[in-house]
């Protein structure tokens, strides 16, 4: 089984169409929102929906897929609700995972102003730097991912907050797993971004050089 994990913090415009269009394309799926203490519709909503709703400890993106991963012990695709993702490619995510350890939704189209000129700079210079410290071309930002239960267990997965996709990617590369990417198109974001460019930036830079170095014995 591979359960999907839809992390939430705000987020009721996309989490209806999102159960919705999951359901339709993937056979019998489990659903986990993990809800960031939404202060909106989003929990109403996907508990109207009939998926499984539980919550994080207001720590942050990373800690709220932990809590997901904790609770499912299952191979799981995660991502983003906010219409950037491609919701109808989550049936390869899941069919690579029978093959792969970690499956990267590789952003390599941005759709019109999906992304202000601020974060596309960042985010070259972070894909950059990654390949820099890990001879190794992958996007590690993206939030559209698969990674198998048993990849999840040998990564002690520690961040609470934005660093999670560049921990759990340096990880993998790290731990020589086997990664497979999935180009993809990102598009422009329905609702309000939680990601702060310079403090979650900074985040982000100090998650990669911290797994580049760590002793992960
Ligand atoms: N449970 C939980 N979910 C969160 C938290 N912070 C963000 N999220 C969700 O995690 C996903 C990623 O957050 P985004 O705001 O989309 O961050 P981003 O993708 O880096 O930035 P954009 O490109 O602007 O979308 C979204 O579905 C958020 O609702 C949190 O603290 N707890
Ligand atoms: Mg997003």
């Amino acid at each position: 089984m591979v359960s999907i994990i839809l992390p939430t913090k705000n987020e009721e415009s996309c989490i209806g169409p999102t159960i919705t269009r999951i359901n339709e394309i993937c056979h019998s799926p489990r659903i986990v929102v993990v809800d960031g203490n939404s202060t909106d519709r989003t929990v109403e909503i996907a508990k109207k929906y009939g998926v499984e709703v539980i919550f994080d400890h207001g720590l942050g993106k990373g800690e709220a897929l932990r809590c997901a991963f904790d609770h499912v012990q299952d191979d799981v695709v995660f991502l983003d609700v906010d219409g950037t993702y491609p919701l109808e490619l989550i049936p390869d995510f899941i069919e690579e995972l029978a093959e792969y350890d970690l499956v990267v939704g590789e952003r390599v189209r941005f759709d019109g102003d999906a992304l202000p000129r601020l974060f596309l700079v960042g985010d070259a210079l972070s894909r950059g730097l990654f390949r820099l410290l890990y001879s190794s071309r992958v996007d590690n930002l993206s939030g559209l991912r698969g990674l198998r239960k048993e990849a999840i267990q040998r990564m002690s997965l520690e961040s609470d907050d934005f660093g999670i996709e560049t921990e759990i990617t340096a990880k993998a590369v790290r731990l020589g797993l086997k990664i497979k990417k999935i180009p993809i198109t990102y598009t422009a974001r329905t609702g309000n971004s939680k990601f702060r460019p310079i403090q979650d930036g900074i985040i982000v830079l100090k998650a990669m050089f911290r797994y580049r170095f760590k002793d992960l014995s």
